[in-house]
């Protein structure tokens, strides 16, 4: 039945709201038409599709515009023997993380952009988030929600990749599942590089599950 569902996910790499969309189509097992964003040089089928030009947008049967990423993973979610019962948005996780950790996680990687803020203060609270979602994971262990793990490990994993020597708490949990998730040979495939996409005219790149 899913093999008739066309869908085309506007994305880019490095993004963690498009992760989430490439995440969440890998693990559904749903083969879609990638289109890779130059974000300084939007195509216009994008900007026609969502006016927002954000990415992750997905594309469903050319009709059904998805441009919210958490919304990209709910839909998804709905195409499996999987479902999600609830909105992702929702999930108290997803919320602490929206209005806790994004925040302070962005004072923490672009302190230029935030003079005033005392960058040992912001630390703490970035650790003190960690500290907290790291007692959550221990009790989650194999039963945690695909799709809530989906929404969360994309945003978690930029202070992995941050190349500053962060010393963090002491949040095994975290570490290991973060570790586990970037190793596994599936998000190494999410994260492989494709071609810009800018028009009809260029060659579609096709993620094949
Ligand atoms: N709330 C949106 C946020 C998406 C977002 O901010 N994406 C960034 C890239 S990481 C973007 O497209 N920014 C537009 C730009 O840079 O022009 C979602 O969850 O989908």
């Amino acid at each position: 039945m899913t093999e008739q569902i066309q869908l085309t996910l506007y994305s880019f790499r490095r993004c963690p709201y498009a992760m989430r969309a490439r995440m969440a189509l890998s693990y559904a097992k749903l083969s879609y038409t990638l289109r890779e964003v130059d974000l300084k040089n939007k195509p216009e089928a994008l900007l026609t599709a969502s006016p927002k030009g954000t990415v992750p947008v997905l594309i469903v049967n050319e009709t059904q515009i998805i441009d919210e990423s958490l919304d990209v993973v709910g839909w998804v979610s709905q195409q499996t023997n999987q479902p999600l019962d609830f909105d992702v948005n929702k999930h108290v996780w997803v919320e602490k993380l929206h209005q806790k950790f994004i925040p302070t996680m962005h004072r923490y990687k672009y302190p230029e952009r935030y003079p005033e803020v005392d960058q040992a203060d912001n630390l703490k609270l970035v650790n003190d988030f960690l500290t907290s979602l790291d007692g959550w994971l221990e009790t989650q262990q194999k039963d945690m929600n695909p799709w809530v793990e989906i929404a969360l490990f994309p945003l978690i994993r930029q202070l992995w990749i941050i190349d500053d020597g962060w010393t963090h708490a002491d949040i095994p949990n975290v570490t290991n599942w973060v570790e586990a998730i970037s190793q596994s040979d599936e998000f190494m495939r999410v994260m492989e590089k494709h071609a810009v996409w800018q028009s009809e005219a260029t060659e579609p790149v096709i993620i094949k599950f």
